[in-house]
């Protein structure tokens, strides 16, 4: 069926040119029956934080907004949910699947499955190590100037506020707080970090005293930020965790420590959810770097060119910005996660 509806596409664009250039009406009646019905499968990673509930809402407003019909599953942060999720819709025979991919590798198989059943596939979000002759096209945020920005904004806030290291000496101790392990943009946020670090004028001064894992979650971020504070609780000057709730976790743990976030400790954080912006209003944390949730409407977009036979980039990268505290209270209410 789904071929067929392809080639359908690509017939009613043509037919609809055609139609176009002999007669005023009857290209609407061929563009409606074949371009705007399109069914999307969704595949998402689950539900672990305020940015992945953003995601879903944005993914499931611009599918309504867009009049396609969305197959969506929660995958409950397993890969194999998700890739069980994948067969589902190339049984059930929708038009294009799209899925956020929870790790990088172990989608070859799936992914040529889809092929072969004649399905396009876009990726949303994180990326894959498969082919990109599996998949049609990747939107994505840039992981890697994620990290670098957050470094970069870091680097020049100590320097511009005249910090010195709580524990003397000359360097700035560093905590991480690392993101789901195995997925792209865990290690792109990381690598990003790590290489602006390296890059900059003052490298010398900072230090990654500890880098671990929250899993993107609040519970795991506080958990992982408590070892953090027991083991140099009285050295860590700066930490960067890889997204808004493990940021407010680790800002938990911080208090209940009696240190003060924000102060003794200057937190950075990547996603700039409004949980985020609540956190540096309030004075405990110094700046969020965007991760933008809302690749809705490009999906949709992007869903209807292929079924339409249109031709479309193989990557499609969004914007992003970068919120210090200082401008948190007047952004918040334009804030739309
Ligand atoms: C990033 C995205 C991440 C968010 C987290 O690409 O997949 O997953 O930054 C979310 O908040 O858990």
């Amino acid at each position: 069926m789904k071929l067929k509806k392809w080639l359908t596409g690509v017939l009613a664009a043509a037919m609809a040119l055609s139609l176009a250039a002999c007669s005023d009406g009857g290209a609407e009646s061929a563009d409606a029956g074949s371009e705007d019905s399109i069914t999307l499968g969704f595949a998402q990673v689950g539900s672990e934080s305020e940015w992945r509930t953003a995601n879903t809402d944005n993914i499931k407003a611009a599918a309504e907004a867009a009049g396609v019909t969305l197959q969506f599953s929660d995958a409950q942060q397993k890969q194999e949910n998700q890739i069980k999720a994948i067969r589902s819709f190339i049984a059930s025979d929708v038009d294009v699947i799209s899925f956020c991919p929870i790790v990088e590798t172990g989608w070859d198989t799936v992914l040529q499955e889809a092929k072969d059943a004649g399905i396009p596939v876009v990726l949303v979000d994180r990326g894959v190590t498969a082919d990109p002759s599996l998949y049609v096209t990747h939107i994505f945020a840039d992981a890697l100037k994620e990290g670098a920005n957050a470094f970069n904004w870091v680097d020049e806030y100590m320097t511009a506020e005249g910090k010195t290291p709580r524990a003397g000496g000359d360097q700035f101790q560093v905590a991480i707080l690392e993101g789901t392990v195995g997925s792209s943009v865990a290690a792109d946020r990381l690598q990003g970090f790590n290489d602006a670090m390296a890059e900059s004028p003052n490298s010398g001064k900072y230090n990654v005293i500890c880098s671990q894992t929250g899993e993107y979650t609040r519970a795991k971020g506080m958990e992982v930020m408590e070892s953090f504070l027991k083991s140099d609780g009285d050295k860590i000057d700066i930490l960067f965790s890889c997204n808004g709730d493990m940021a407010l976790g680790a800002i938990q743990a911080i208090e209940a420590a009696g240190l003060k976030p924000g102060e003794d400790i200057v937190i950075v954080s990547i996603d700039a959810a409004k949980g985020e912006f609540n956190a540096m209003i309030e004075g405990k944390m110094n700046c969020a770097v965007e991760h933008t949730p809302n690749f809705g409407e490009t999906l949709m977009e992007t869903a209807k060119k292929i079924v339409a036979g249109e031709e479309v980039p193989a990557t499609i990268e969004l914007e992003e910005g970068i919120f210090p505290a200082d401008i948190a209270e007047q952004e918040l209410p334009n804030r739309t996660y």
